[in-house]
């Protein structure tokens, strides 16, 4: 069964694979995305170890003088999607969007290095890759914290790869939509429009995107012209953790001075996550920046901080919080506590599961001594896509698939599983 699974999980990855980079799904999604690409790669890294590095050196080829790295880079033309590259207007030499995504290639890559079969290939891309990934993290830290929080905002719903969280509602609705150009979204031709964002949403995606592009992408100004500015735990830990392990292979490749670099931002973003801490709700939760509150909704975000080191105190209480979900679900982890009223268990990310974000919770809860519930997690992962193929996320009640089919990521994090449950 388990190889039946394995073949299937790469039959995939090699169809969405244009060459050097791989598309998240064929029609819904056609370029390259930041995130994806990076926990792809770890799949790919089971299957062909050039392949997998070739997958993060592509991204970072993209990666702009001041050293973000895009969110989506367009490779080719491709009408199926919106907002294109006209929408974004970055004028790169090959188009991107304007906004960043989840850091999480630090942590690929050492994991991507860890598994290394060829030491010298991997001595020799990953310390390529040291001094870009290390200029992305300052760059956040630099442009996504000016006040020098220790913590980073994102500026736009898409930056978290969580879209339509329950987290940016409020936030999101001090977003105006005014001056609004027209557009016709293509998401809704592939998918279930009652699985994605609304409407209403978009519009204010596209204001933000309008309103950036207004001042030129100059991140020196971004940060604080945007009105939604919000401090998320599950994307900081996301940093954080990239930090750690770069720090580690800095240390590993012989490149101190990005080594202690990195483990600065460590300690001082660990120090202030504990600022996101909420006794009530038992997990971490979003700071709106703008108004400088906790924002009091329970989601997935504040239960992947412990993808970084956080204390084992808290790791030990997301892990009890996590059990309670497990009894109010039949498939950890759903984007959102299924008791509040926002929850709805077919929505994109308001209720359904994303075997990524189970991946790094479950790698989270491992490191923290929590391996009972990280193995629930694990068995739900891959009971959902025996029940319902590799879908790009799951209702948490019923196991139903949602949104684009045959999913890269979806199928990269089974192999992990698979890997790590035969080790
Ligand atoms: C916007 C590609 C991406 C993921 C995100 C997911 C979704 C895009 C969209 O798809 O976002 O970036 O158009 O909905 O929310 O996490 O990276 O798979």
């Amino acid at each position: 069964m388990a190889n039946a699974i394995f073949d299937h999980a790469a039959e995939i990855l090699r169809e969405n694979d244009r060459g050097t980079y791989t598309v998240p799904t064929h029609g819904l999604y056609p370029f390259q995305w930041n995130w994806d690409s990076c926990l792809t790669a770890i799949g790919q890294a089971h299957i062909n170890e050039d392949r997998a590095w070739t997958e993060i050196d592509t991204l970072f080829d993209h990666q702009w003088d001041d050293g973000m790295v895009p969110h989506i880079v367009f490779h080719q033309h491709d009408d199926g999607y919106f907002p294109g590259p006209d929408v974004w207007q970055t004028h790169r030499p090959t188009p991107t969007s304007g906004i960043t995504q989840p850091p999480v290639a630090g942590f690929a890559v050492r994991r991507i290095f860890d598994m290394t079969k060829d030491r010298d290939m991997a001595r020799a891309r990953a310390g390529a890759l040291l001094p870009k990934i290390a200029a992305w993290h300052d760059w956040f830290f630099r442009s996504r914290d000016p006040q020098g929080t220790g913590l980073v905002a994102i500026i736009h719903p898409w930056e978290s790869g969580r879209d339509n969280s329950v987290d940016w509602d409020a936030a999101f609705e001090r977003v105006p939509t005014t001056g609004v150009l027209p557009f016709v979204r293509r998401d809704t031709q592939h998918a279930n429009p009652d699985h994605r964002p609304t409407q209403a949403q978009y519009e204010r995606y596209i204001y933000l995107v309008q309103l950036f592009r207004g001042l030129n992408w100059d991140n020196t100004k971004l940060h604080d012209a945007s009105p939604f500015q919000v401090v998320d735990p599950g994307f900081n830990a996301i940093l954080l953790r990239s930090c750690a392990d770069l720090a580690d292979l800095a240390d590993t490749l012989d490149q101190p001075g990005i080594a202690a670099q990195a483990r600065a931002h460590l300690a001082r973003g660990l120090a202030a996550m504990e600022t996101l801490w909420s006794d009530a709700q038992g997990q971490y939760l979003c700071l709106d920046r703008t108004l400088g509150t906790l924002i009091q909704s329970p989601s997935i975000g504040g239960l992947l901080a412990t993808f970084a080191a956080i204390p084992q105190h808290r790791a030990a209480a997301i892990g009890t919080r996590l059990t309670i979900l497990g009894e109010k679900v039949t498939y950890l982890v759903p984007s959102h506590d299924p008791d509040a009223a926002e929850f709805d268990s077919l929505r994109y990310w308001r209720g359904p599961v994303w075997l990524i974000v189970n991946y790094m919770i479950a790698d989270g809860l491992q490191q923290a001594g929590q391996g009972d519930v990280a193995a629930r997690i694990v068995a739900d992962s891959i009971a959902l896509i025996e029940k319902s193929g590799f879908a790009e996320y799951y209702d948490p009640t019923d196991g139903t698939p949602c949104g684009g089919g045959r999913f890269t990521w979806t199928a990269a994090m089974v192999i992990e599983f698979l890997a790590q449950a035969g080790r």
